[in-house]
């Protein structure tokens, strides 16, 4: 029993030390490169980032394309990776192509850390899967954010009828997982709930909006739509409201900037769920600080969600969820 005292004691003392000969990094430069620039999700997470960095007394840079498209981002990528910053933060835009220009980064020493979405399997340092090398994925549970959008889907629609998933692309690791979790929330739960073929807009609203026009032609009992990212959302509430449907349809939004909030108050989209993109920037950048600190990290950071509508969308505790634009 001594010799264990004396082993933890011991092991204590060990730590105290190496902590003691750790000396913090100066003149920290990191670089967080958004999914795209114009998008009031990424905008809110520099915000969070820009927190963290004030707070740590580092440099941040927002630096990413104007589109959400591999083909831009990785040329950003590379012009990011030869100015060497001490860490990337980065939303990258496809699970697989942005595997190979994200393992130049690594490679080239400067520590990668994946914000919302992921490449590979999304399990980082486990010794498995083709993108292992990542250090963290600080994000939003995406699966659950899918099963909590189906549930307030089937609550509105008394839990019957037609509805679909409107989504990015394939290959985007949020907007899959959102699309698994709803997919997945309904076929377990409500039996009487058909989900048809998703929809996929390129993150391009009018897209979102004429699929909608579509869907309706072929299924004029159509229930509800997920808008499963901001710009799916914008363009199937502007589908429904363009068909003078917004009384018989349900709109599920995901993202809350006001351009959605002011239409749950109009009664264009029934209900949004939130992200805390700003929590997600600024765990980000605390993450690679603690990684340039030379201390361990978690390889994945959860962080929340608030689902807004019309009940709650003038309270304070809501307030603080809504995005920046
Ligand atoms: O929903 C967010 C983000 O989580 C997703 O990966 C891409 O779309 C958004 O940026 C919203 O437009």
């Amino acid at each position: 029993r001594r010799t264990a005292i004396a082993a933890v004691f011991g092991a204590g003392l060990a730590m105290a030390a190496s902590a003691q000969e750790q000396s913090l990094p100066e003149d920290v430069s990191i670089t967080l490169v958004p999914g795209l620039t114009t998008d009031a999700f990424y905008i809110t997470m520099n915000r969070g980032a820009q927190l963290a960095a004030e707070a740590l007394g580092i440099e941040v840079n927002f630096q990413g394309a104007e589109e959400f498209d591999p083909v831009l981002q990785t040329p950003v990528l590379d012009a990011v990776i030869a100015r060497g910053p001490d860490a990337i933060l980065i939303a990258p835009t496809d699970s697989t192509q942005m595997i190979e220009p994200l393992r130049r980064a690594s490679d080239a020493g400067i520590p990668v850390i994946t914000v919302d979405t992921y490449v590979g399997d999304g399990t980082y340092q486990d010794g498995s899967g083709d993108a292992d090398f990542p250090i963290s994925y600080i994000a939003s549970d995406n699966v659950l954010g899918g099963r909590i959008a189906a549930r307030a889907m089937a609550e509105r629609i008394d839990e019957a009828g037609k509805v679909y998933v409107a989504h990015l692309r394939p290959g985007v690791s949020t907007m899959d997982q959102r699309e698994e979790g709803f997919r997945a929330e309904i076929e377990e739960n409500y039996p009487d709930i058909e989900v048809l073929d998703t929809q996929y807009n390129e993150n391009d609203a009018s897209q979102a909006a004429s699929q909608f026009q579509a869907v309706l032609a072929r299924n004029p009992d159509i229930k509800g739509v997920f808008g499963a990212n901001l710009f799916s959302a914008l363009g199937a509430a502007n589908g429904v409201e363009g068909a003078d449907m917004s009384d018989q349809v349900t709109v599920i939004a995901f993202d809350a900037p006001p351009s959605i909030t002011n239409n749950i108050a109009s009664g264009q989209v029934d209900a949004a769920i939130a992200q805390h993109p700003a929590e997600i920037g600024y765990y980000g950048v605390m993450t690679a600080y603690a990684v340039l600190s030379g201390q361990s990290v978690p390889t994945q950071i959860g962080t929340g969600f608030t689902v807004i509508d019309a009940e709650n969308v003038d309270s304070d505790e809501v307030a603080p969820f809504i995005y920046s634009e």
